[in-house]
């Protein structure tokens, strides 16, 4: 059976966990980070040096970390997966293009902004730098709001790898206890996310 290692309240392995639920795909996962540990064993470690999950372990002991990696491949190599990851090279980089711009620009504010209002103790959290994240992450989204008043999607008429990749975020930035500018299409798409059972399941629960 095909593992997936780390922790549920992980966005990047919630990732993992939506697309399974959309594809059918079938899984067993395996705590591991946070409070779980395992991540500084050498097994694990054997799996990813960066010691960070998620990790997806295939029956034949085969392993990849980067879950946004993890989402390419099991997109590739998943008969399930490839309706969200068209295969026409301009679709494909198009979708990927949202990808690593969750990954270069948005990861970093919005997880400054979680960190901030959900993980850090009370006495060391640094409002400034919240401030400045919670900004930088409007900015962003403003750009991906301009996006979806064109397409339902982040990349079009339909769910694909773009949207997964960004789905942990979207959830958080509206969960969040934060001003937000007013962004409708961004409000809309987050709103039909929310319709879809595996997101409920996997990514719209308490965050911890
Ligand atoms: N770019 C990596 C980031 C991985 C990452 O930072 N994972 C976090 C959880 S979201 C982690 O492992 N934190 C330490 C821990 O859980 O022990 C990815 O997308 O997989």
């Amino acid at each position: 059976m095909r593992i997936i290692w780390g922790r549920a309240n992980s966005s990047n392995v919630m990732k993992l966990l939506w697309f399974c639920a959309e594809t059918g795909l079938p899984y067993e996962r395996r705590d591991a980070g946070g409070a779980f540990g395992r991540t500084q064993e050498p097994a694990y470690k054997a799996m990813n040096p960066m010691s960070l999950v998620p990790v997806l372990e295939e029956p034949d002991g085969w392993a990849l970390w980067e879950s946004n990696s993890i989402l390419r491949y099991l997109g590739a190599t998943t008969a399930e997966g490839a309706g969200l990851y068209p295969a026409a090279p301009r679709r494909r980089a198009a979708i990927e293009r949202w990808m690593d711009w969750q990954l270069a620009h948005l990861s970093q504010p919005m997880t400054t902004l979680f960190f901030t209002h959900v993980r850090i103790p009370e006495p060391e959290r640094d409002w400034d730098a919240a401030e400045a994240a919670r900004q930088k992450a409007a900015s962003l989204w403003a750009l991906l709001d301009h996006q979806l008043q064109a397409t339902p999607f982040a990349e079009g008429e339909a769910l694909t790898l773009a949207d997964i990749a960004l789905g942990p975020f979207i959830h958080r930035w509206f969960a969040l206890p934060i001003e937000r500018p007013d962004l409708p299409a961004l409000r809309q798409w987050y709103e039909h996310l929310c319709e879809r059972p595996g997101y409920a399941t996997h990514i719209r629960i308490p965050m911890t």
